[in-house]
């Protein structure tokens, strides 16, 4: 079973790995990569001492003050490696229709002659890690299986804290099982003898993040960020598994899931679908504030959702990764108290800053602690204080610097998130960031409605996206990023479902749009956000069992202000009129703009959705 060695480079892997497709392709790319070493990870808490000892010693950790942070650790990239690189991104599909307006596309045989010459020797003086993954609880029939390899140490450890990783992978995946083969270099080799220069290897300018959805393989270079470099996350769990849900008639989403119980114990969840950096992790881990006592918010997942049609009739989530990659800066114990109690111990750090008694700091936590510290090294290195940042504005922690933390340090974790079935859910709730324009909520009358709503939606872009701030860029369901298909395709797909489900005769989940994020006059956000979005998931809850009246408004079924439990927050009807209000002026702009998404998405657009865009059109025409 185990292969020669090469070139003086030990292949045999340990005896539990039986997998005859997994052990031949780990030779390949050994021969291809040229590391000086393999590595099998095994997913044990000593072979995660031992790495992160490993990074410590490279520079690339910094171990944090046990006293105030167990377990943890800091790590900051090179400056030119901070987020997700879309414009490096491709969907290498056979056909260019099949990847659609939306993605970046090579021809396959292309693609592969491009990064050839790139991955030959591109592990030269490194260790390629192999990391068995499985999205999803272990041998759970909505679960698939990941192998990545890396020259990453750094992504090795991640995996083990976002994915289930390690020896029992190789038990589901036996002598034949399936799995997606997951390549990332840093694309950094090293000549005979020579040392890193920096902590945080990577290639500056060349960087792609390729998938093959017909052969449904990753193939990352160059990049050591997040979504880039953990494969598990963005590359398999939703443009890979978006394919293979097409295929098979399921759904890999960008959505948090969240159960909510009410006082009398009866519970229901909700799979919620917002951009990057739009407050996912904040909503699934949500505490109900003042006037919903008795009532409970618990976490499933906080990015992802495969969901699954069952021959009930219902429609069942897991959350693929067993860990959170959230946003630090903004995080306190005001905006996400499970959150920050989650960051107590064993997390690793990314991009922010470190404080004189080795503990991490971001923008947001003066909240917490009443004043700005008096000093810190910021994200890059250099000395940070008040003064500084005031005169130059610099950030200590950069805007998409990141922790990664198990799910079993939450403290509101769901007891069902690692349930093999998954959960059933009664909603779907899709919203963007606008400032203006779209209300705070509203319920599709139709499943119909609901698939344009989510196919229209739109959000100013945050840090985690590239290009301007503050330009509204349409992201139908959130998915633009992530889509591994034709968008319209995936509108087309979504509309089957209801068709699909119909046939059960089970009553659909609901869906929902929200905006949290409308401004006033003075340009502040009017809605409070937060803990007060319960309010909101409350009302919607009611709707599920038929104890709000709503009212119809152009764009769906809205709350009226007396439908809303009000109790602790002082916010008039004048202030719910600016959340709420439906803009005639500003709709037809809207409209024009969803034109263009259209005219942009026309190859396979679904018929059904222009047609409702007309409807909706004659609605607003006649307001
Ligand atoms: O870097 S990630 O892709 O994991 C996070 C995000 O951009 O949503
Ligand atoms: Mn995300």
């Amino acid at each position: 079973m185990n292969a020669p060695a090469m070139q003086g480079l030990n292949l045999s892997a340990p005896a539990y790995v039986k997998n005859a497709r997994l052990l031949a392709w780990v030779a390949d790319m050994a021969a291809l990569c040229k590391p000086d070493s393999i590595v099998w990870c095994d997913g044990s808490k000593e072979e995660y001492d031992r790495l992160c000892e490993q990074l410590v010693q490279a520079g690339t950790f910094k171990k944090l003050n046990p006293a105030k942070r167990p377990g943890s650790f800091l790590a900051c990239s090179d400056p030119s490696d901070v987020a997700r690189v879309e414009d490096r991104t491709y969907i290498c599909s056979a056909a260019k229709e099949d990847a659609g307006p939306t993605n970046n596309w090579m021809e396959p045989a292309q693609m592969r002659a491009t990064l050839q010459p790139l991955f030959d020797g591109c592990m030269r003086g490194r260790t390629m890690y192999v990391v068995p993954f499985s999205m999803g609880p272990l041998g759970s029939h909505i679960a698939h299986i990941g192998v990545e390899l890396t020259d990453s140490a750094y992504v090795a450890v991640n995996q083990r804290l976002m994915t289930r990783m390690g020896k029992a992978v190789y038990d589901v995946l036996g002598v034949d099982g399936e799995f997606v083969p997951c390549m990332h270099t840093v694309g950094a080799p090293l000549a005979a003898g020579e040392k890193d220069q920096t902590s945080w290897p990577c290639n500056p300018t060349t960087k792609y993040i390729v998938h093959y959805p017909e052969t449904r393989e990753i193939w990352s270079y160059g990049s050591g960020y997040g979504g880039n470099a953990l494969l598990g996350k963005k590359c398999l769990a939703l443009r890979i598994a978006s394919t293979m849900g097409r295929d098979q008639g399921w759904l890999a989403e960008h959505m948090l899931i969240l159960g909510v119980t009410n006082p009398q114990g009866k519970k229901y969840h909700v799979a919620a679908a917002f951009p990057s950096a739009c407050g996912k992790t904040n909503f699934s881990m949500l505490v109900p504030p003042e006037g919903f006592e008795g009532w409970k918010v618990t976490t499933i997942g906080d990015d992802i959702a495969w969901i699954k049609p069952h021959a009930d009739g219902k429609m069942y989530a897991i959350n693929p990764e067993a860990g959170y990659f959230g946003v630090a800066p903004g995080t306190n114990t005001l905006t996400n108290p499970n959150c920050m109690a989650s960051l107590n111990k064993d997390v690793i750090f990314t991009n922010v800053a470190l404080t004189d008694d080795g503990d991490v700091w971001w923008e947001g936590m003066e909240k917490d602690q009443g004043k700005m510290p008096d000093h810190l090294i910021d994200w890059q290195g250099k000395d940070w204080t008040p003064q500084i940042a005031k005169e130059t504005g610099a950030k200590a922690a950069h805007p998409n610097a990141r922790f990664t933390v198990a799910a079993t340090n939450n403290p509101a974790l769901d007891a069902q998130w690692d349930d093999a079935n998954g959960v059933a859910i009664d909603a779907f709730i899709f919203g963007g960031r606008r400032s203006t324009t779209v209300p705070l909520v509203t319920e599709a009358r139709t499943w119909m409605e609901g698939v344009y709503m989510a196919a229209t939606m739109g959000s100013e872009t945050t840090a985690a996206a590239f290009g301007a701030q503050g330009v509204v860029r349409r992201d139908p369901f959130a998915m633009l990023p992530f889509c591994g298909y034709n968008m319209s395709d995936y509108f087309q797909h979504w509309l089957d479902m209801e068709h699909k489900l119909e046939e059960s005769g089970h009553q659909l989940p609901k869906i929902f749009c929200v905006n949290w994020f409308r401004k006033g006059d003075d340009g502040k956000f009017v809605w409070p956000g937060y803990g007060d979005n319960m309010r909101v998931l409350k009302w919607m809850i009611d709707r599920i069992e038929g104890q709000a009246m709503g009212q119809e408004t152009m764009i769906g079924i809205a709350p009226q202000y007396s439908e809303l439990n009000w109790t602790g927050l002082s916010f008039t009807p004048e202030q719910f009129k600016t959340v709420t209000s439906i803009d005639k002026a500003a709709w037809e702009e809207e409209f024009k703009s969803h034109d263009a998404h259209f005219e942009l998405l026309s190859y396979h657009m679904p018929q059904e959705l222009i047609d409702t865009k007309a409807a909706l059109e004659q609605r607003l025409a006649a307001l």
